[in-house]
C-alpha cells in the first residue's frame, strides 16, 4: 500500500512538472485608470521581447505637465496594490543595479535600467490632433527584456508617469505564469521580489496537494 501510494505520488509530481512548466512567451498589461486606457503587449522574439504600446485615451496635451517631454513609462518590480495603488509597484526593474545617477542613453542601453522603456525607446508624447489623448501605435524590440530569470518582466507591472508622478498602472500578466502564494505574515521580507516560473515550487505545492488528497482517500 505504502509503495503504491509513493508510486502514485511520483506520478502526480511528474504530471505536475509536465503541466506547470509552459514556456513563457506572451504578456499583457492593460491600464484602465484615471481616464488612461492603454495596452502594453510583450512577445518573445528571437532578438528579445517585442513590445507594442497602444494608448487609446487619456494621455492628452492638457494633462501633460511638460507636453514636449510627455509621459514616461517603465516596468516596475512589484504588482499594483489594492485599489489601483501605483506606489505599491515599487522601483524600476533594474537587476543590474544601474540606477539613475547616469541618465539612460538611447544609444547606449548599458546606461539604462532594464525597466526604463521610456528612457530606451522614448516617452509617450501627447498627440495634439487627438482630443481623447490617444497615441499612434508604438512598436519595438528590446533585447534586454526577458520572461525568466533575474530580469524577468513576468509578475511585474507597467507604470505611466507625468513628469515623475505616477498617474496610471497595471499588472504585467504573463500567460502560463502562476504567481507564488503570498508569504505568510511575519515570515520573510516584504521588500523581497519574487522570481517567476519557479517550477520546483509549483511542483512541490501540486505534489503536496496530491499527497493530501491521497491521504484523505486512504483514510
Ligand atoms: C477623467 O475625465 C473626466 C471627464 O473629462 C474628468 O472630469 C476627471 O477629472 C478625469 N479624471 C482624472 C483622474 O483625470
Ligand atoms: C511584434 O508585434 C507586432 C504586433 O504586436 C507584430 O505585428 C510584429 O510582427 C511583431 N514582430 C515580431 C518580430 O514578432
Ligand atoms: C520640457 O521638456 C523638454 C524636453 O525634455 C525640455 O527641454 C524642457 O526644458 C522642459 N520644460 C520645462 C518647463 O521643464
Ligand atoms: C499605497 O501603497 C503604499 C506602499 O505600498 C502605501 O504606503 C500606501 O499607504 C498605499 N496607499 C493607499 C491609499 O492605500
Ligand atoms: C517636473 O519635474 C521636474 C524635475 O523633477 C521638477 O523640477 C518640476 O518641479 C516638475 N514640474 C511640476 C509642475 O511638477
Ligand atoms: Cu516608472
Amino acid at each position: 500500500m505504502l509503495f503504491k501510494t509513493a508510486a502514485t505520488l511520483l506520478a502526480f509530481a511528474g504530471l505536475a512538472a509536465a503541466q506547470t512548466t509552459p514556456e513563457l512567451t506572451h504578456g499583457v498589461a492593460k491600464i484602465n485608470m484615471n481616464n488612461v486606457t492603454a495596452t502594453f503587449t510583450f512577445d518573445k522574439v528571437a532578438g528579445g521581447v517585442n513590445v507594442t504600446v497602444n494608448v487609446a485615451s487619456g494621455l492628452t496635451e492638457a494633462l501633460a505637465i511638460n507636453k514636449t517631454s510627455g509621459f514616461e513609462y517603465h516596468v516596475h518590480v512589484s504588482p499594483v496594490g489594492p485599489g489601483n495603488n501605483c506606489t505599491s509597484t515599487g522601483a524600476h526593474l533594474d537587476p543590474l543595479k544601474i540606477g539613475t545617477a547616469t541618465p539612460c542613453d538611447k544609444s547606449n542601453f548599458a546606461l539604462c535600467q532594464e525597466g526604463d522603456l521610456a528612457g530606451k525607446h522614448g516617452n509617450l508624447i501627447p498627440d495634439s490632433s487627438s482630443q481623447v489623448g490617444a497615441l499612434s501605435l508604438i512598436q519595438y524590440t528590446d533585447a534586454q527584456l526577458t520572461f525568466t530569470g533575474d530580469g524577468a518582466i513576468t509578475g511585474r507591472s507597467i507604470v505611466i508617469h507625468n513628469n515623475g508622478t505616477r498617474i496610471a498602472c497595471a499588472d504585467l500578466v504573463v500567460d502560463g505564469y502562476v504567481a507564488p502564494a503570498p508569504t505568510p505574515l511575519g515570515t520573510g521580507s516584504s521588500t523581497s521580489t519574487t522570481k517567476p516560473n519557479s517550477a520546483a515550487k509549483l511542483v512541490g505545492s501540486v505534489a503536496l496537494t496530491g499527497f493530501v488528497a491521497l491521504m484523505m482517500m486512504t483514510l
